[in-house]
């Protein structure tokens, strides 16, 4: 079989692309320096991948921010209001992604169950496509400058539109399905006139539900594009899970190429065998991960593919999506234990794998590497698996609401409409210096802690100076959440360079959970005790909650994620046992990722969620009534997920509001949530400090939906990005509109 990748990381092994990216926006380097970096960080993945000794080698897959983007400017849906700003193509182009003062950009979301975010194109009634295959044709031209032939990748058309919203129209994106393929028609074209020999189309959004109509549209776009005259060979790429009906829909479209996520859509291989006669189509089968981390089980993965081989003509092996989701290289770390490195491939160990299992499918599997020794006894923790199997369901429940809450406040003595804020406060300059000197070995344990408590103390004292009721240490110790737990609990790796694009320039070191999780000692206790040392006032204890950790973290997948929640959950049960027995009474746990991480076929939604809510039940449910547990999630969009908030049996839930003027407040009565709230009545998303009427106003809205003894006041999120000018203003205001609430 050929070996080819479905994409590659472009970020470069030490974020060359990032740093290019921001001196550019920062105006310390122009647009030429820009185009240089990003020439050689291409070049490099070509060479890579050549060397490698991968048969077919993609291209157009790298990008200064986004490739929805990428391709939103290649079938020219550039909204109005960033072409009329009279910018540069790049310039138009990052406007696009980042805004300009007066224009706020697309909007950001996540890709499929990835923690990738792209930008969602937006489609208005007067948006006329318009093929603009610059980008591929020019990265195209130079990969074969390099003398290497290359395959360009684009999101094909239907997924496009599926993931667009509307602006100003009155009908769905996706109803403009035959306008677009007369343009990506026309960029094939340009493709063919170039001597492109391949093109990738990527139509991920068909492992989602979709509807039979929607199913049709495909099956007609790649007859129309299949029926073209003068084009590439097409790969229809499909990623992520199974592929359901359009499966058979694409089989029968005259493509030459489809592609199969063998790994997280093993049902792929049941569709294909009951597809029938393939007439002479490849199957690209996706049986290297490219969404974890782990080393691929290659005799198994062969044996995969040579189901594949018994169904199709042709059968190519590759990744089972683009590799853009794992860090580049596991060779640049060198402070892995050698156990765990046996078991890791990153985006260049996979890329050999891929080869491996190209050469094992045409030559047999004799020249495969061994099968990977047992699991080290040590990454396992019989305590805790003792624990988890003795759990009965009186471990994840609480007392009865109302004696909780009666108790709380007997405890607490809150006013009505009691103020506070997320968590966090401003990751200043000094904070992120005093870290990088710890790292350094420029400063000690002992000064950086001392320096870390004065910070402590300074937020308190800004707290009680406002006027807040319950006050945080503002968590100028941790860096990112997870990756704070991660370093302190076992059966959690931390990497060096293990960097992957979250967004735009911004990256995350995701932690890898590869055994059992454990809990050491105490992890947040000190910081809080001493908080709650310097004030009257009750300090909220803060942990990140068992699915958010595991959202975003690589994931073993040697047993059900469920587990490894519990696991997690029960390390946090602990920690929330210790905060309480050191005098803390109120305890934050935050769930942001709770709705991100939910599966994308409805099907699977449910025991997803029932594992979820368990897990953060069994963290929370050990303290007394009289413990106050509060929950963070930070969207406003709830949907499916809305009754999952409520199962969490959290006595206050703070969520984003401000942006959707406290609508939520109504799904959530609507569904009958009697506890306590806090719709965000500031939005940190952006530096502007809201009015005094406009906190007032969203405050009296909530109240109407809400008694006031279960209405909280807080802003939306943490302050973590905000600057100390605009958070003390803001926060005065939203004290100030609290007292004037509550005075009737
Ligand atoms: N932590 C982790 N994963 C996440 C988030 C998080 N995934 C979803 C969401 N939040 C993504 N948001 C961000 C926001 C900021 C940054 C990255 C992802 C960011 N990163 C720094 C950068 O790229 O310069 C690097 C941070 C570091 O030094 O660790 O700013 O909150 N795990
Ligand atoms: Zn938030």
């Amino acid at each position: 079989g050929q070996s080819t990748v479905l994409g590659y990381p472009r970020i470069g092994a030490n974020r060359e692309l990032k740093k290019a990216v921001e001196a550019y926006w920062a105006g310390t380097i122009d647009a030429a320096a820009l185009e240089q970096t990003a020439a050689g960080l291409r070049a490099e993945v070509w060479q890579t991948l050549r060397n490698a000794r991968l048969d077919a080698i993609p291209s157009n897959t790298f990008s200064f921010y986004d490739h929805v983007l990428d391709t939103a400017v290649a079938v020219g849906a550039i909204p109005d209001r960033f072409d009329r700003l009279g910018l540069s193509d790049l310039d138009t182009y990052f406007a696009m992604a980042r805004g300009v003062d007066a224009e706020p950009a697309l909007e950001l979301t996540k890709w499929f169950d990835t923690n990738y975010h792209y930008l969602v194109p937006e489609i208005a009634d007067d948006t006329t496509f318009q093929a603009r295959p610059g980008k591929p044709l020019r990265e195209y031209a130079e990969a074969a400058a390099l003398g290497i032939t290359t395959r360009p990748v684009l999101v094909g058309p239907a997924t496009f539109l599926l993931l667009a919203k509307t602006s100003e129209s009155s009908g769905r994106p996706f109803d403009r399905l035959g306008e677009l393929t007369d343009t990506y028609a026309e960029i094939l074209g340009r493709l063919a006139d170039a001597g492109v020999p391949w093109v990738q189309l990527d139509e991920p959004a068909y492992v989602t539900d979709r509807t039979p109509q929607e199913i049709e549209a495909l099956r007609a776009v790649y007859h129309r594009l299949g029926g073209l005259e003068r084009r590439p060979q097409i790969f229809v790429a499909t990623y992520f899970g199974e592929l359901g009906d359009a499966l058979p829909a694409l089989l029968d479209t005259p493509i030459e190429a489809l592609g199969l996520d063998l790994v997280a859509g093993q049902g792929n291989l049941v569709r294909l065998a009951a597809a029938g006669p393939l007439r002479g189509k490849t199957i690209v089968a996706g049986l290297v991960d490219g969404h974890n981390i782990w080393r691929t089980d290659l005799h198994a993965a062969a044996t995969t593919g040579a189901t594949v081989t018994g169904l199709a003509d042709h059968v190519a092996v590759s990744t089972s999506c683009s590799l853009l989701h794992v860090p580049v290289d596991l060779s640049a770390e060198t402070r892995l234990d050698a156990d765990l490195v046996a078991r890791l491939a990153f985006a260049r160990q996979k890329v050999d794998e891929v080869v491996l299992l190209g050469q094992a499918l045409r030559d047999g599997t004799a020249h495969l590497p061994d099968p990977l020794p047992a699991t080290p006894a040590a990454w396992r923790h019989d305590e805790v698996r003792a624990r988890l199997a003795g759990l009965s369901p009186a471990d994840r429940q609480r007392g009865a609401y109302p004696e909780r809450a009666a108790a709380q406040q007997a405890r607490l003595g809150l006013p009505d409409l009691p103020t506070t804020t997320i968590g966090s406060f401003p990751q200043t300059a000094e904070l992120r210096q005093a870290r990088a000197a710890l790292r350094a070995g420029t400063l000690d344990d002992a000064g950086y802690a001392a320096l870390m408590r004065k910070e402590v103390e300074h937020v308190i004292r800004l707290q009680e100076a406002l006027g807040l009721d319950v006050l945080v240490h503002g968590e100028p110790e941790r860096n990112d959440m997870v990756q704070y737990f991660g370093e302190q609990l076992d059966g959690f790796a931390a990497t060096d360079l293990g960097w992957v694009q979250s967004y735009g320039s911004r990256c995350v070191r995701p932690p890898i959970i590869y055994g059992d999780v454990a809990r050491r000692r105490p992890m947040t206790v000190e910081w809080s005790t001493f908080a709650q040392s310097l004030t009257a006032k009750p300090v909220k204890g803060m942990l990140t909650g068992p699915v958010t950790i595991l959202a975003w973290s690589f994931v073993r997948t040697d047993q059900p994620l469920a587990d490894t929640a519990d696991q997690v959950a029960l390390a946090l049960r602990d920690e929330c046992h210790d905060l309480e027995t050191a005098g803390i009474t109120v305890i934050q746990v935050d769930e942001p990722a709770l709705r991100e991480t939910l599966p994308l076929r409805k099907a699977d939604q449910k025991a997803y969620l029932d594992w979820a809510v368990g897990a953060f039940r069994l963290a929370t449910s050990g303290v007394a009534d009289d413990t106050q547990v509060h929950t963070h999630l930070c969207y406003s969009e709830f949907g499916e997920v809305i009754t999952a908030i409520d199962a969490l049996d959290a006595d206050v839930t703070s969520i984003e509001a401000s942006r959707s003027k406290m609508e939520v407040l109504d799904d959530l009565a609507a569904i009958g949530y009697r506890r306590g709230v806090g719709p965000g009545v500031w939005d940190i998303h952006s530096p502007r400090v809201p009015s005094h009427d406009e906190v007032i106003g969203s405050l009296r809205r909530a109240v109407a939906a809400v008694p006031a003894q279960r209405l909280w006041v807080n802003p939306d999120c943490g302050l973590k990005t905000r600057g100390y000018a605009e958070v003390e203003a803001s926060l005065k205001r939203l004290v100030a509109a609290a007292a004037v609430v509550r005075g009737g």
